[in-house]
């Protein structure tokens, strides 16, 4: 008998785009086939941000708690910190330190709690798999704990205790730890965050993947091997004093909405403000900056930009290598071209690095970055005249097989005119979740160093295990080979931000368990382990009530400040558990005999700060300092040209440029992004307000060039095939095609949509993350697709 068509599944197919001849359905709103696009010429924040919040907060279900909330979003006195992105509060506090996305991102949060036991008792979990992301999360919030009953497929209401009794057991009867692993998205609090790391390893395994994995692993390990540190070194008084700055593969207008202040501001002082990106994206033209009411009100516009460099995708490698090659060149008539006390006193292989330079050539550096020599001189040559340089990026440099290498190169541009551990200059990743970064801080890592380590044993009387554990890709591989048995997640959304969605789908239904600790409903519920858990848990602006009483928590935002947040709002569900509380209940049903004093962590978090303090350097009167206004900086000894790598001195890098940018005759090279519109697997809508596109994300956006050479006119239907370094090929079908600004033989597309074409193959060698930023792809007319 043949099987029984399943309608969810069929569904599913769609959102991936795995059929042929029909149209991809992607993961926002199902698009009501009104879709369109223009230029976008209006400045970036300002009024089009003003009308967008305001429909947000109409849309939202509660628009007074929201507007109150907002308001006490990043303030100093018991307000909570920004859920959204991790660039840093204001600590002038002259600036109204909110952003239209932030608003998007709390509103969001602030749902009602309508994914209740009625809820999951009217709709089977196959029928969930058939909505679409945007309407699995749109129903609200999560209410209380559920439990996976296969006999009915659906989730049913579980007791929190049976909850925690069914992990622990599942996890006692592991034949070694190391068959279980626990994820972490960059949201949970430093308190959380250690917690879970201590359960984990008392437990007895370093498998923690984490989102960093596929973020920015790549910059850490960069700035650890060249400075000593995975942080970058600038704060927001750097920022102030910058006479340039390059921003690097970020879209800021979008994805660190708050930075636009400072680029404007910049330019007021005559500061270079350089973009170097394939795409010409908002931050690069003019903002109208929120908090300043009179250019509010008389739509006066600043600049955030005075150069565009558009690079080729993975160009950035070459473009740094020809402004080193091009400042060298300088030098040989004008000694004050490098800094050559700073090289002497604080580096270490510099005669490699000239010899690296001088062995690569201007024509494989213009080929290699898409730019012309003239350009990448003229680029040096603003750097010669600037005195502070700050060089930001974000995930365009990391998520590409080189992604190490190409940070390297970024230290090497900033080393030779001693741009690091001076005013105003330096590095500055733009970290993504709004704590990741102290995530990393805070022990989730799965490589852990011994130092760290041997502080958890000795401060926390535990026995670590000392093996370096699964990062995300290799414990999706795990999973798939049945390795690993128990997957639990802390927040985010593994079953779509991961690579290769059926591969990673099967991998979590391979597991005997599957938990998330989660505030709404994502697709990681509905592609489940045999047995399921959810745990729902209090979100940022929510208060959170313990036995000591109120509790804060802490974050770490881009540039190491940690302060104290404590949520306004009461639980969206009386049911609700803070994540510190959850993780406590959870250690406790593991680990029935263990020494620590889980309990009393959770009555009382300044208990876990005090632990914290003797665990992890430079949170010394851990308590004390995360409630002074603004919180404190963390050490971070390369600021003070302290730096801890083997040498004691700051490391040039000297490898070779890859050959890795020409995807091959007829093909394209794609890189995936976010839209305006959502946060990472969170869609709010299928618009892209900066890009001009409204009403569909089943896009790629091609040179004009390449459109004609394959006979596209706008939105043609096209299926896009990627070529996997394991040789296999994937297929996305029914995409249409948008004429965009990219230099020819680039092409760009959506987060999580996307994530389809990525193979588990696809991995860096230096830093494990997806290449996600390099895709390899042929895209080719749908047969008869024309529309
Ligand atoms: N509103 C909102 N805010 C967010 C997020 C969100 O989804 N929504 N996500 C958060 C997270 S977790 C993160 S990590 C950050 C992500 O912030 P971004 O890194 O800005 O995120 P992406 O959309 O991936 O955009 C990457 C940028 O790099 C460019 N790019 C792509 N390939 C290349 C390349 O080869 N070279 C160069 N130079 N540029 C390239 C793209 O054109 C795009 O401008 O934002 C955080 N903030
Ligand atoms: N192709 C491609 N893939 C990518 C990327 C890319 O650029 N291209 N970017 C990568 C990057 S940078 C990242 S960071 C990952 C993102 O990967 P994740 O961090 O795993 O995904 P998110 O979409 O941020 O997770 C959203 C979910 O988090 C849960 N959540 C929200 N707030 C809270 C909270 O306070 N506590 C808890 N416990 N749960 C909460 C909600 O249930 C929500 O559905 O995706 C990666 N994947
Ligand atoms: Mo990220």
């Amino acid at each position: 008998m043949a099987p029984t068509p399943n309608p969810a599944d069929d569904a599913e197919q769609l959102m991936m785009g795995a059929v042929p001849g029909v149209a991809a359905l992607g993961r926002g709103p199902v698009p009501d086939g009104d879709h369109s696009r223009h230029e976008y010429h209006h400045p970036a924040a300002g009024w089009g941000a003003a009308r967008s919040v305001g429909k947000v907060l109409l849309r939202s279900p509660e628009p007074v708690e929201g507007i109150r909330a907002i308001l006490n979003m990043n303030q100093e006195d018991g307000g909570f910190d920004c859920p959204g992105c991790a660039w840093p509060d204001d600590p002038t506090g002259l600036r109204l330190d909110i952003c239209e996305n932030g608003v998007k991102h709390v509103t969001w949060e602030m749902a009602p709690a309508h994914a209740d036991r009625e809820f999951f008792a009217a709709h089977p979990v196959a029928e969930l798999a058939g909505w679409t992301d945007h309407d699995l999360e749109a129903v609200g919030r999560l209410a209380e704990p559920m439990s996976y009953d296969p006999d009915t497929d659906h989730y049913v209401p579980i007791s929190w205790d049976d909850a925690y009794a069914m992990v622990g057991q599942a996890l006692r009867g592991l034949a070694s730890p190391d068959e279980a692993a626990f994820y972490t998205s960059g949201r949970l609090s430093n308190e959380a965050t250690f917690l879970y790391q201590l359960w984990v390893r008392e437990f007895g395994t370093n498998n923690l993947p984490d989102c960093s994995n596929m973020c920015h692993e790549a910059s850490g390990r960069a700035l650890t091997a060249a400075i000593g540190s995975g942080k970058g070194t600038t704060d927001l008084e750097d920022w102030e004093l910058a006479d340039a700055i390059w921003l690097m593969g970020d879209n800021a207008a979008t994805n660190a909405p708050r930075m636009l202040t400072w680029l404007a501001e910049a330019d007021r002082r005559g500061a270079a403000l350089v973009h170097i990106n394939p795409l010409i994206e908002a931050a690069s033209r003019r903002t109208i900056v929120p908090h300043e009411f009179a250019d509010m009100a008389t739509f006066r516009t600043t600049r955030t930009g005075t150069m565009n460099v558009q690079v080729r995708i993975g160009g950035d490698l070459a473009l740094m290598r020809g402004v080193g090659k091009a400042l060298l060149e300088a030098a040989e008539t004008d000694p004050a071209a490098l800094d050559r006390e700073f090289i002497e006193q604080h580096t270490n292989g510099f005669d490699a690095y000239r010899a690296a330079v001088t062995a690569t050539s201007w024509d494989d550096i213009v080929r290699g970055a898409g730019i012309a020599e003239a350009d990448i001189r003229r680029l040096a040559g603003s750097y010669l005249r600037s005195q502070r340089l700050i060089i930001a990026w974000c995930l365009g440099l990391t998520q590409h097989e080189h992604g190490v290498d190409t940070v390297r190169e970024i230290m090497n541009v900033l080393l030779l005119r001693g741009s690091i551990g001076r005013e105003g200059a330096g590095p500055a990743p733009v970290r993504g979740h709004s704590n990741v970064q102290g995530n990393r801080t805070c022990g989730i890592d799965h490589r852990p160093t011994p130092a760290f380590l041997d502080r958890l044993a000795q401060v926390c009387g535990i026995d670590p295990p000392r093996e370096h554990g699964l990062g995300t890709v290799a414990a999706i591989e795990a999973m798939q080979r049945r390795d690993v048995k128990v997957f639990v997640a802390l927040g985010g959304n593994f079953a779509l931000a991961a690579p290769d969605l059926p591969r990673t789908f099967e991998a979590l239904r391979n597991c005997d368990l599957t938990v998330q600790v989660s505030t709404k409903l994502n697709r990681s519920h509905v592609v489940h382990g045999r047995r399921a858990l959810i745990l729902p848990c209090l979100g940022r602006s929510e208060r959170d009530r313990q036995a000591g009483g109120e509790q804060g928590v802490t974050v770490e935002d881009s540039m190491a400040m940690v302060h104290i947040s404590y949520g306004m709002k009461d639980p969206a569900s009386p049911q609700l558990r803070s994540e510190c509380a959850i993780l406590g209940g959870l250690a406790r049903a593991t680990l029935p005999d263990s020494g620590t004093p889980w309990q009393a962590y959770v009555d009382d978090y300044d208990r876990i700060r005090d632990v914290m303090a003797r665990v992890l350097d430079g949170f010394d009167d851990f308590n004390a300092k995360a409630r002074r206004p603004h919180g404190f900086r963390l050490p971070q000894p390369a600021r003070e040209r302290v730096w801890l790598t083997p040498s004691g001195r700051a490391e040039f890098w000297a490898g070779p440029l890859p050959d890795d940018v020409d995807p091959g005759q007829g093909r394209l090279m794609l890189t995936t992004v976010r839209s305006h519109d959502q946060f990472n697997t969170t869609i709010y809508s299928n618009d892209d307000r900066y890009r001009g596109l409204t009403g569909l994300r089943t896009v790629i956006f091609m040179n004009a060039g390449d459109m004609r050479e394959r006979g596209l006119s706008e939105f043609d239907l096209i299926d896009v095939t990627s070529f996997s370094r394991d040789g296999t090929r994937r297929t996305v079908y029914g995409y249409r095609a948008v004429a965009y600004d990219i230099p020819r033989g680039n092409a760009a597309g959506y987060m999580p949509e996307l994530n389809v074409l990525c193979g588990l193959a696809d991995v860096s060698s230096q830093s494990e993350q997806p290449v996600t930023k390099h895709l390899v792809v042929e895209v080719t007319p749908q047969p008869s697709g024309r529309s």
